[in-house]
């Protein structure tokens, strides 16, 4: 099979990037890493005090109007399984109001138009519970590790509160702070109160689930995996009389269930950052002969200095686990009655791709999907910016890879729910054409990287034995490691009134109500749909690279068409910015990817439409003519909404259109002062959400000029 830089860059002679051994040589983690977890022994940890917490929100007279809420920053322990020795050492969000902590809260059920203030206080312990690797932007040596960060995932929210790389802010963070406790962004500081933001969430925008997550300089990726991510689902009235009545189109908030799907690993043995038991996450740049994980530089990639030694900690290119894990439970079961079931899922893993399917669990292998038996379809009703044009039905056709492990996927598809980092779906499946006492597998197999997979990031029952390979042993049934079977739904009786619609009532319900609702989610924006030939639309070519850094380790970066570099169209972040607009201006990007791995792009601010997907000629790496080779193939139907996560597919130019606005707030809002920046220009970002090539340092400033600024 060819490497991923084979297929990448065809220039690289096969066998040279084996041939160095520098820094951590010798020292190799195994691909799995945690003990042996049973499947389907814990529930899906639900909404509520029991599992995810839904805050109560409060008032204050600073915020008027809004909904408030305090949290705080803090370590706690939960329990991810019940054969994990301990529970698991976790930094999360905790609603002071209750004091209880719950993974993947607290959620936020907030209500258009009406605003929410998250007061944020930063209770991080100094030291963290992963590695710090200080060679990265942002993370050097001194720079405090308890910094923290919150954004709005999919939010409309003014720069100030976005929650940016640098407007971090420690325990004892103020806004300006000269003592390094603070970074150069934060300037939404509680007067008077050190280590606490406040965060103004205009909620301007239709029902949708986002998401909070830290964003912090240099660690996100720790500490989104360290737990620092939760649910926040807006509610629109539109949507919401659908769901009540006595035939509701769409199942109301009882039959509504969130899915926060991850992977994670855990340690079988103690080390200086926690016990057997806590989280693994891979801190060695690995590369070793055959069991290599990861290619290095050589002087026909331009890496020159082959003695430098790679630092002791250090990121990886992206971080795959072995265990699933749905809102905090490894390997849970769901019961359900046969009715219909909303559910709003998100892929919340670092660098893992989801493909989700249902199928009935094998009568004759428990545990194990029958692939002869398609589980109920899916409707999908909306996407990370609100509800779809019309409904698209995934009824799990027949996998691309139902049973082998590795090898390359069409990035295109056809698939049923494919997931990437950060993506949302918001979709129903109705149960009751399934015999009680009946159990589906909610099934995955999307490579790991995407799409083109290596084997040994891929878990299974009866999978081939790797351990030569650096990989795992074949895993035994009903038992994990298992990054296919995630979830068992149990569907049991009715305790209630059988549900008045079934999938085709639903489906022609929803025929019938989503169209309009579509239209009318998007109309105080003056436009449902974008027109790239309207005049004035700007059109700029973007391009998203593999490089490697000074230590010679892959680097993936975001660019243009014009280098600033020798031998890449690639910028680091703090390079000028390149993407600068006045707000209401309308823009078209053509995304050329020429790396070999499908990047979830994500937009802070804005949604864009895809408009479509062409194919390039990117055989000579950095001689590229930025031309088509075929004509742009329409996204998929459950695409065709207003997205903020966007797959940009190697080999493709992917086409996105976008408008600029920004959100009206009662308040000033001053204009970024960090230095490099533009005056006068309100500062987002637009990066990859593949967590560990966001920070390794595919991300830009994506800086926007209010209106009535000079021009
Ligand atoms: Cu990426």
């Amino acid at each position: 099979m060819p490497t991923r830089r084979e297929f990448l860059k065809t220039t690289v002679i096969a066998g040279t990037v084996f041939a160095l051994f520098r820094g951590s040589e010798g020292k190799i983690w195994a691909y799995a890493q945690s003990p042996k977890l049973r499947k389907f022994v814990a529930p899906l940890p639900g909404l509520g005090p029991s599992g995810i917490p839904v805050p109560a929100p409060s008032t204050n007279a600073a915020w008027p109007g809004a909904d408030f809420y305090e949290f705080s920053a803090q370590q706690f322990t939960q329990q991810m399984h019940p054969d994990l020795p301990k529970p698991t050492t976790l930094w999360g969000y905790v609603d002071m109001a209750t004091n209880k902590p719950g993974y993947g809260g607290p959620l936020i059920i907030a209500h258009r138009d009406k605003p929410v203030v998250i007061r944020m206080h930063n209770n991080l312990p100094n030291k963290h519970i992963l590695p710090v690797d200080t060679t990265l932007m942002g993370s050097e040596e001194g720079v405090p590790v308890n910094r923290c960060v919150v954004h709005l995932h999919g939010g409309l929210v003014p720069w100030t509160m976005d929650g940016g790389p640098y407007a971090w802010f420690t325990p004892s963070g103020i806004v300006g702070a000269a003592d390094g406790s603070a970074g150069p962004s934060f300037l939404n500081g509680v007067p008077g109160v050190p280590g606490a933001a406040d965060y103004y969430y205009p909620n301007s925008q239709s029902e949708r689930l986002v998401w909070f997550h830290d964003h912090a300089a240099g660690i996100t990726r720790l500490n989104a995996y360290a737990g620092m991510a939760a649910g926040y689902l807006i509610v629109d009235q539109e949507l919401s009389a659908l769901t009540t009545g006595d035939s509701p189109t769409i199942p109301g908030l009882a039959y509504t269930i969130p899915l926060i799907l991850q992977d994670k690993s855990f340690k079988t043995v103690a080390d200086q950052w926690g016990e057997s038991g806590d989280l693994w996450y891979p801190s060695i740049y690995e590369h070793d002969g055959d069991k290599s994980r990861w290619d290095v530089g050589t002087p026909s990639d331009g890496f020159q200095d082959e003695t430098a030694d790679l630092p002791d900690v250090s990121c990886v290119p992206e971080a795959f686990f072995d265990t699933p894990v749905i809102n905090g439970m490894a390997y849970p079961y769901l019961n359900v009655e046969p009715r219909r079931y909303r559910f709003l899922a998100l892929n919340g893993s670092q660098a893992r791709f989801f493909h989700l399917q249902l199928y009935y669990e094998s009568t004759v292998n428990p545990g194990e999907p029958d692939f002869s038996q398609p589980g109920p379809a899916f409707i999908q009703i909306a996407s990370e910016g609100g509800v779809l044009p019309v409904p698209v039905v995934l009824n799990n056709p027949p996998t691309q890879i139902p049973t082998g492990c590795d090898g390359m996927v069409d990035p295109d598809g056809p698939f049923n729910l494919l997931m990437a980092p950060a993506e949302r779906a918001d979709f129903i499946i109705d149960f009751s054409t399934v015999a009680p006492g009946a159990n589906l597998i909610l099934y995955n197999d999307a490579p790991a990287p995407f799409p083109m997979g290596d084997p040994r990031n891929d878990y299974f029952t009866g999978c081939p034995d790797q351990t030569a390979e650096g990989g795992a042993p074949s895993t035994q049934p009903g038992y994990g490691p298992n990054t296919r079977t995630m979830m068992q739904i149990r569907v049991g009786k009715l305790t209630g009134a059988a549900d008045p619609l079934d999938f085709n009532d639903t489906l022609e319900a929803l025929s019938d109500s989503l169209p309009a609702l579509y239209r009318a989610s998007r109309e105080p924006y003056g436009e449902f749909d974008l027109n790239p030939n309207a005049p004035h639309v700007k059109y700029e070519i973007k391009t998203l690279n593999e490089d490697f850094d000074e230590y010679g380790r892959l680097l993936q970066r975001v660019g243009t068409d014009q280098p600033l570099y020798a031998d890449s169209y690639a910028r680091n972040y703090m390079d000028a910015a390149t993407e600068i607009y006045h707000a209401g201006q309308t823009v078209v990007w053509d995304i050329y990817n020429t790396t070999g791995d499908t990047h979830p792009m994500h937009f802070h601010l804005v949604n864009v439409q895809v408009l479509g997907r062409a194919t390039f000629d990117n055989s000579i790496p950095n001689i590229l003519t930025f031309q088509p080779t075929s004509y742009f193939a329409p996204p998929d139907p459950n695409y065709r909404g207003w997205k903020e996560t966007v797959r940009c597919n190697p080999g493709e130019v992917t086409r996105v259109i976008m408008k600029f606005d920004l959100p009206t707030v009662g308040f000033p809002v001053p204009p970024s002062t960090r230095p490099g920046i533009p005056a006068g220009t309100h500062e987002y970002v637009w990066h990859c959400h593949i967590l560990e090539h966001e920070e390794h340092d595919m991300m830009r400033p994506l800086l926007i000029r209010p209106s009535g600024s000079p021009k």
